[in-house]
């Protein structure tokens, strides 16, 4: 399986995030994907290519045209405005305020588009963002050029940005993206799974109403889980999408046994739905030492995960996504990928 990687991932590192024990170093750092590309060329997983630079329309064929702006230029806006640290914003849409007016300030278009403390840009981070989103167009267009499965090593992580809204360390939506594309390319039905811990809000929001994209969700009940606001099970999808999203919320503590099931439910979801191509989100986070999260699955269930993804015989992409456990997280990641080319 080829593996795109784009080496300027390591141009967004962000400073830190707010946890319970305060201003914290960031779960989500450049380590990551540098040890994830270590095992890929450890176990010769095959070929590590450069992605190739696609125009931004590929981007904008599923994000909101200001809020890419926002992150194209935040940076030097904040520069001019004689500031150093990092970029986030002072308040988050919620309840009770206005979605009609977007502000002109850069405090207000943060505010708009970005939903959580944990997502500051940088001065650099564009340039990676927009090269996670190549890694995964690039991947795609090995599947579009007859390729049976691809690994596109994305960071940043994609699945919690929406079409006009970015949080959750993501701030394109990589594998909404490489979807889109797939579609534009001749796959009529395009089904992703998204196996991070995490439900991708994100990506559930760009196609909810939509029934050309499936999309199937196993993650960690939002009920006391990040993102909190959605991933709960009776959201099915809506107008000529309703049917088309099924969430697989799952309690803390959830170890193989339990995970297999909804993942087999997901996967004949998905059969049914007979897709054209398949693209993986890809998190390791379900991993038993995660440092963020519930689940307690072990290196081995990661094997067991990639060969049932098998099952299914399409042309797979799988985009990467989330994962904190960083010392194991090339064997969890790539231990996907070596069960589903063995199954
Ligand atoms: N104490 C992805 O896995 N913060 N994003 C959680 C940690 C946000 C995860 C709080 C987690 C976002 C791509
Ligand atoms: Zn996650």
């Amino acid at each position: 399986m080829e593996t795109i990687f784009n080496t300027q991932h390591a141009l967004h590192h962000s400073p830190g995030e707010l946890v319970g024990d305060g201003y914290v170093p960031a779960f989500e750092k450049p380590e990551r994907a540098e040890l994830i590309l270590a095992r890929v060329k450890e176990v010769g997983l095959g070929k590590v290519s450069a992605p190739i630079e696609h125009d931004l329309a590929d981007v904008l064929r599923i994000h909101d045209a200001g809020m890419v702006e926002l992150l194209r230029t935040a940076a030097a806006e904040w520069a001019a405005l004689g500031r150093t640290g990092p970029i986030a914003p002072f308040t988050w849409a919620t309840r009770g305020m206005r979605e009609d007016r977007i502000p002109r300030s850069l405090n207000g278009r943060l505010s708009y588009y970005c939903f959580d403390a944990g997502t500051p840009l940088t001065a650099t981070s564009w340039e990676a963002i927009k090269a996670s989103a190549d890694t995964a167009l690039t991947a795609a267009g090995r599947l579009i050029g007859g390729a049976g499965s691809a690994f596109a090593l994305c960071r940043p992580p994609g699945h919690h940005a929406g079409s006009d809204h970015y949080g959750g360390y993501c701030f394109l939506n990589n594998a909404a993206i490489a979807a889109q594309k797939l579609r534009d390319n001749g796959a009529g039905r395009v089904a992703i799974l998204d196996v991070d811990y995490h439900h991708g809000n994100g990506t559930q929001q760009i196609f909810y109403h939509r029934d050309d994209v499936l999309v199937v969700n196993l993650h960690g009940d939002p009920d006391s889980e990040y993102p909190f606001r959605l991933g709960y099970a009776d959201e099915p999808g809506a107008g000529a999408g309703e049917g088309f999203n099924l969430n697989l919320p799952l309690p803390p503590g959830t170890a193989w046994a339990g995970y297999e099931a909804a993942l087999r439910q997901g996967i004949a979801r998905i059969a049914a739905f007979a897709p054209d191509a398949l693209v993986v989100s890809l998190g390791v986070d379900t991993y038993k030492g995660d440092p963020i999260s519930h689940f307690k699955l072990d290196h081995d269930d990661y094997l067991r995960l990639g060969g049932i993804v098998k099952t299914l015989n399409k042309p797979t992409l799988f985009v990467m996504e989330g994962g904190y456990a960083v010392a194991e997280i090339g064997i969890n990641a790539v231990n996907v990928l070596s069960g589903f080319l063995g199954g």
